[in-house]
């Protein structure tokens, strides 16, 4: 018998809220608790309970968790790395103390699993740029991604000290067609498809030649899906994954997508963000992951960009 009651605190956002309707298909509606700051898309809404949570509320979590019996919570709420370089001590503000709150309730007892997302941003510039390996030198430049990676450290602690089972990815660029993202660096390689579809032009924010890791929303849905039931024994790194699909440029994208719509064209006018792609690896080395928990992703470039353009076409409901 299913005896979990999730929390996904974020869900309204671009991973969470297809991070819920996932876990809600899989463990039941009912058992999959959703909450954000602000209300999600009407599959999110109709599918299952809604609470409004801000993260930083800890009174009003654990009253949730109280309310639901919730036994694992998803932290998908995240200042992202573009949005935190304008306002560094709100970004510091959400992304830590969201995850003490939640660290702390597991130390307490209150859940007994948790998922956070770490991210590519933990690396910087003194990083290996290819194939960036596990464990390597992590000098993060941007306030995003100090703030991961100090959620790395707490969140391994948290497991040496308190035995707190939590459980976590660096995710590289999630593409995805249902919701859009917001005020990361990787989401040039979203608005090019709205744009080549309703515009057949787009101008990248980042340069031709910027490599960035990046992978499909069903992959990252898969990889947290697969970590979070995974045997305890298995989860050997426990600050945070990499995790790798696919790497591409800009120009690579756009060749892949003119194969489709041969009369797309790109033009680049980079901005503050090619500084912060140019602080993050090209490409990761994810064997770790691959090895402890079986992970394995399914689209490459040229599957991601055929699934974006057709889920794109299709009329929203
Ligand atoms: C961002 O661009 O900030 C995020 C990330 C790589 O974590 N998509």
């Amino acid at each position: 018998m299913n005896s979990k009651r999730i929390l996904i605190i974020g869900a309204s956002g671009q991973i969470g809220s297809e991070l819920t309707l996932k876990l809600r298909a899989l463990y039941g509606n009912e058992n999959v608790i959703a909450s954000d700051i602000k209300e999600g898309d009407e599959d999110l809404m109709n599918s299952g309970p809604f609470e409004i949570i801000d993260a930083t509320n800890k009174e009003l979590i654990e009253e949730v968790v109280e309310k639901y019996q919730i036994t694992e919570v998803y932290l998908m709420a995240a200042m992202l790395s573009a949005t935190a370089e304008k306002i560094p001590m709100k970004a510091w503000d959400l992304n830590m103390n969201s995850l003490f709150i939640i660290l702390n309730m597991a130390k307490d007892k209150k859940i007994n699993r948790v998922f956070w997302p770490s991210s590519i941003a933990v690396f910087g510039p003194s990083t290996p740029k290819e194939n960036t390996p596990q464990t390597t030198v992590m000098e993060p430049t941007t306030v995003y991604g100090i703030s991961k990676q100090t959620g790395e450290r707490w969140c391994e602690y948290f497991f040496q000290k308190y035995d707190v089972d939590v459980r976590s990815l660096r995710y590289p660029g999630i593409i995805s067609y249902k919701t859009l993202p917001g005020g990361g660096t990787t989401d040039y390689a979203i608005e090019i498809f709205h744009e080549a579809l309703r515009k057949g032009l787009y101008t990248s924010f980042l340069a031709e030649n910027t490599s960035l890791p990046m992978m499909f929303m069903d992959d990252a849905i898969k990889a947290t899906v697969d970590i979070m039931e995974a045997p305890a024994k298995d989860v050997k790194v426990r600050s945070s994954y990499n995790l790798s699909a696919m790497s591409f440029t800009p120009k690579e994208l756009a060749a892949e997508i003119k194969k489709q719509l041969p009369e797309f064209e790109i033009s680049y006018k980079p901005d503050f963000r090619q500084q912060i792609a140019n602080s993050w690896p090209g490409s990761i080395d994810d064997k770790q992951a691959r090895e402890d928990w079986g992970w394995e992703h399914e689209f490459d470039l040229e599957k991601l960009t055929k699934t974006m353009l057709e889920g794109l076409k299709k009329p929203v409901s």
